[in-house]
């Protein structure tokens, strides 16, 4: 089904997405309530497809969930069917889907509450930032389903939670609620429920707000250089600097900063 025009997005989405446009910002919802939010396959292809045809003045993403839960993970009932090489196939397309969040154009902000579990989180792990509302928690429910997480999460989640906590998590079936999750790193803000999404908005205006080589270097470089050896990762970082550095609108803001037109950096 195409995006009603009046959303302003002419992106092929399944009913269980809705996309809604507010200025720069986009707002995609996953839409299947009934089903706990549940992620399949036209879901999976759909939020690859809304990521990689965003408009070119859309400049950060709020994703959040319809109903009483971000998502119950996995659409199981589509597993049971699938041999070897089909479950290598519908994980690398999970990979995609997320990949085209997380090295996408723009920053994306997740708004969590109820369950983020198993593929939930997995997908709410590829977002930039994550805005847990206090109903949230998080479970990785995988190993007590016989199966193994398949949508980025043992690259993702570790490195929120680090590796010990996620093999708690699969081993166990330990939950985490959202303060502990915070305290973890799983979630960056917390708020009371029904206001995350007022939060995810005012988060990602403000990313709209920074200059777009910024948003870029820290979405494509800083990941990277963390993860490289640190004389490749100060070399890419002196080269990043003085690439965003040398852009005009970083010269401007600077101007603006000097000639006291610019707000100061406060502590609220
Ligand atoms: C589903 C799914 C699902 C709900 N696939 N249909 N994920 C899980 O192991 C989590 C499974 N779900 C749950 O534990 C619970 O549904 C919830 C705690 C999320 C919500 O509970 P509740 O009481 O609000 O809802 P419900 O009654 O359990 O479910 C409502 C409907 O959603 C019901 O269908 P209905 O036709 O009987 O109404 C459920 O069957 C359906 N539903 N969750 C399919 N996950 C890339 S690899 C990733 C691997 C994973 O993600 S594994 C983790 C899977």
């Amino acid at each position: 089904m195409k995006a009603p025009a009046a959303n302003g997005f002419a992106i092929d989405l399944p009913g269980s997405l809705a996309a809604e446009r507010s200025g720069e910002i986009a707002l995609l919802r996953l839409a299947r309530p009934g089903k706990r939010n549940a992620l399949d396959d036209a879901m999976i292809f759909g939020i690859e497809r809304f990521f990689t045809a965003l408009p070119e003045d859309i400049r950060a993403v709020v994703l959040h969930g319809e109903g009483e839960h971000f998502s119950a993970g996995l659409d199981l009932s589509e597993l049971s069917e699938r041999d070897v090489a089909a479950g290598i196939a519908h994980s690398r397309s999970w990979h995609r889907a997320f990949e085209a969040i997380e090295f996408g154009r723009v920053p994306v902000v997740a708004v969590l509450h109820g369950a983020v579990v198993g593929g939930g989180l997995e997908l709410a792990a590829a977002a930039h930032v994550r805005v847990a509302e206090r109903s949230a928690y998080y479970a990785l429910p995988e190993g007590s389903r016989g199966i193994y997480v398949g949508g980025g999460a043992s690259v993702r989640v570790p490195k929120l939670i680090g590796v010990s906590c996620m093999m708690d998590m699969m081993l166990t079936g330990r939950t985490y609620g959202a303060e502990e999750g915070l305290a973890l790193g799983l979630s960056q803000y917390l708020v009371d429920d029904g206001a995350g999404l007022a939060k995810g908005v005012e988060l990602a205006k403000r990313i709209a707000a920074n200059a777009p080589l910024t948003n870029f270097a820290v979405m494509h470089a800083l990941p990277r250089i963390a993860e490289a050896d640190p004389a490749a990762g100060y070399l890419m970082e002196a080269l990043m600097s003085a690439i965003a550095q040398g852009d005009t609108e970083a010269k401007a803001r600077l101007q603006d900063f000097l000639q006291k037109r610019a707000p100061k950096v406060a502590h609220k």
